[in-house]
């Protein structure tokens, strides 16, 4: 049974990855959503790469610094205790820049990092037509690097194969994850932009469960869990949807305050202050401040 208080947020991590039980790891891309995800149940966030870049407002082309998103993450985890798997992208540059960002993200105790075979600077899997994939050589020895320059053992590595995604065969992608499983990978992330899950399941029958695999079902939504259930699926990410969510209800309180100009049409539609205040930590502040403030007072 796992209890995330006494494990480290790596060793929570490593064992929901482990874990026979399908776990569901939700999309967060500030403290603010992550503590949201943490306070509804989730045990596990997904630091995304794509919703990350779109709270800055630039795109998921590696157009935001590593050391923006490590600062991020660094919120993310600080004001959160369930273990955060970080979407580093291609790793942000060589088996050199992987292993210093790895040797980071250890430090501010992000539980893993998950790196996708492509080439940086990256597009989002799901635009255009074709992806270009890197060598498997160069992923091994980026993920051989990584795992080398791990202090915490538990830290978790996922590799991600965009095999599918770039049109490539079914072969390929089983050939790919094998050789990540075999660098030491901890788990393998198989991507699919297909509306049904159909290559998914077939890769998962064929795969047998040499490592845990982890799915994103974002184009695949329709497919109930049960079904990943039965394919031995470690864990699903629901990617992006914190965001998408944010987005639509930024929009429709900004046009109605606009067009009414005024806001007394939204004020018992948003939340209130007091829950505002109640996720960032108001009560605990109240609470410390009684027992250290010299004059006593919380004014
Ligand atoms: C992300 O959330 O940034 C991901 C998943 O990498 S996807 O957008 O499907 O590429
Ligand atoms: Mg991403």
């Amino acid at each position: 049974m796992l209890d995330q208080r006494i494990l480290t947020k790596a060793a929570a991590l490593r064992q929901l990855l482990t874990s026979p039980k399908l776990e569901f790891f939700m999309e967060a891309h500030n403290g603010m959503s992550a503590r949201i995800v943490e306070q509804v149940g989730f045990r596990a966030i997904w630091a995304s790469g794509l919703t990350i870049s779109s709270a800055f407002g630039v795109r998921d082309r590696n157009e935001a610094s590593w050391t923006q998103v490590l600062e991020v993450v660094n919120f993310m985890s600080d004001r959160t205790e369930i273990p955060i798997l970080l979407d580093g992208d291609t790793g942000y540059g060589d088996f050199n820049n992987f292993a210093r960002i790895v040797r980071k993200l250890d430090q501010i105790e992000v539980a893993g990092v998950c790196i996708e075979d492509k080439i940086f600077p990256k597009q989002n899997s799901f635009l255009g037509q074709s992806q270009e994939l890197t060598s498997i050589e160069d992923f091994v020895s980026k993920i051989r690097a990584g795992k080398e320059s791990q202090r915490d053992p538990n830290f978790s590595i996922v590799a991600r194969t965009e095999t599918l995604i770039a049109g490539r065969s079914m072969q390929e992608a089983l050939d790919r994850a094998a050789a990540y499983h075999e660098a030491g990978a901890d788990a393998i992330l198989i991507h699919s932009k297909k509306a049904d899950s159909t290559e998914i399941e077939e890769f998962c029958r064929q795969w047998n469960n040499l490592c845990p695999v982890v799915l994103v079902p974002t184009k695949y939504y329709t497919t109930p869990a049960d079904r990943f259930r039965a394919l031995n699926v470690s864990a699903v990410i629901w990617a992006n949807h914190t965001m998408r969510a944010a987005i639509t209800a930024m929009e429709a309180v900004c046009r109605r305050v606009h067009a009414e100009e005024s806001l007394s049409g939204v004020e018992s539609e948003i939340a209130s202050l007091a829950c505002l205040f109640e996720l960032t930590g108001e009560a605990d502040y109240a609470a410390f401040a009684e027992r250290f403030s010299a004059s006593g007072s919380l004014a």
